[in-house]
């Protein structure tokens, strides 16, 4: 988030404020940005903070009230110094949410017909029913290019929906594309149904068959559109005083490494690898498929960054780590020539940071899919999680352009 952008909408918010919900659960909180160094890992695995940008050397991170002195504390004991970008988030994001127009209860209570549902995909988020709504449809519609199965539930009981793609000459090579498995990462679910969108209306990709999980993590999705905009994990409930598993280290490799053990982090790997349902439901729904998978590709945000394995380790070099970079540079390459959005190609763990028990490394390591990664979407810091509506066009349409290179390299 940049200061230009949060000073704007101090400004607007007079006007803005009144048709929005409140966003109480971030009263308060507000955002820091970290200079002279890297933030002290114990204040994330504590849950101290929320890192915020993982676009390299975290910088920006979220800060509740009442950990406020303890953190200015320790980036004092840590020589680090900070400036405060966003003074209170609730007021923040309820400005956030007048500007794209939008009001999440309305959202929530809607019943969607085919034209509420059909429209918001190309200018806005869609919440979670419209999503359901637009898969039922697009089934329904088109039964012989589109096929949409629940493939488990989710701590509260919500579908986990796959759509398969299939194409009019079939390879017998297909690719898994998974997306929201964090919940605030809005424009990842968004970019996943234009794909779906694309697939169905354009030719398909060179013959190979796409599996896409357009929202992982369902419980989350909604209550970032009902009670807090940047919840992250699921919603399992712990006998703690937070709750939420990040589903991002709750798979099973080298499960822990990189990821906290306190529930009130957020990057709590859970009790156990696989303690989630939603997980659970992936893993088995991705091992059905994985004799024809060529790629598995993750979509999160943001940064603009192509991750590949390993996030366990900085010192194994994963197998094929030169085609997975080769091949990472064929999707940036495209991706630019498309919209002239710049992604760079980098090591998660090497030129990121350690987080293991994520869908790319356990997609290489236990499924043995050659081709691996995270794609960190747009953008690279201004809006962060809340980008703006109108950048989920450009953005799908350079990951639509850089898939397909990437996978026309893969199979040729
Ligand atoms: O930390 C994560 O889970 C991902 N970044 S995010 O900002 N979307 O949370 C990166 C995961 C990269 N992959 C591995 N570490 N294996
Ligand atoms: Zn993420």
């Amino acid at each position: 988030m940049c200061l230009g952008r949060v000073l704007t909408a101090v400004v607007l918010l007079t006007a803005a404020r009144g048709a929005s919900i409140t966003q109480e659960a971030l009263r308060g909180h507000q955002v820091w940005e970290v200079s002279g160094g890297l933030v002290p890992q114990h204040l994330v695995m504590t849950g101290l903070v929320d890192p915020l940008d993982h676009s390299g050397p975290s910088r920006s991170i979220r800060v509740a009230p009442e950990f406020a002195s303890k953190v200015k504390e320790s980036l004092h004991r840590a020589d680090l110094t900070y400036r405060i970008l966003v003074h209170d988030l609730s007021t923040y994001l309820e400005e956030e949410e007048v500007r794209e127009g939008r009001s999440r209860r309305d959202a929530e209570n809607i019943t969607c017909t085919c034209s509420s549902c059909l429209e918001p995909l190309h200018s806005q988020y869609m919440s979670f029913c419209q999503i359901e709504r637009f898969l039922a449809d697009m089934a329904q519609t088109y039964p012989d290019r589109i096929n949409v199965t629940s493939i488990g539930k989710s701590v509260e009981g919500r579908d986990i929906w796959l759509a398969h793609l299939k194409p009019t000459n079939p390879l017998d090579k297909s690719i898994w594309v998974e997306a929201g498995l964090h919940a605030r990462e809005w424009i990842s679910p968004a970019v996943a149904l234009h794909l779906i969108h694309r697939l169905i209306h354009n030719s398909s990709m060179a013959g190979i068959d796409a599996f896409i999980i357009p929202m992982a993590n369902p419980d989350g999705y909604v209550y970032t559109w009902t009670t807090n905009r940047f919840w992250r994990k699921n919603r399992r409930i712990l006998a703690s005083n937070c709750d939420g598993v990040d589903l991002n280290r709750n798979w099973d490799f080298h499960f822990g490494v990189g990821a906290s053990t306190d529930p009130c982090s957020e990057v709590y790997k859970g009790p156990s690898a696989f303690s989630e349902p939603e997980t659970r439901a992936l893993r088995d729904a991705m091992l059905k498929e994985k004799d024809n998978m060529v790629l598995v590709l993750a979509l999160h945000s943001f940064g603009q960054n192509l991750l590949y394995p390993w996030g366990w380790s900085k010192t194994v070099q994963a197998p094929g780590r030169d085609e997975l970079i080769a091949t990472g540079k064929v999707f940036t390459f495209a991706a630019r020539k498309a919209t002239d959005v710049k992604y760079n190609v980098i090591n998660s763990a090497g030129d990121f940071y350690f987080a293991s028990g994520a869908t790319d490394d356990w997609a290489l390591g236990m499924l043995k899919t050659k081709y691996a990664y995270t794609l960190e979407l747009r953008d690279k810091g201004t809006w962060g999680f809340s980008l703006p509506s109108d950048n989920i066009a450009d953005c799908s349409e350079e990951v639509w352009q850089g898939l397909n290179a990437m996978v026309n390299d893969i199979v040729s």
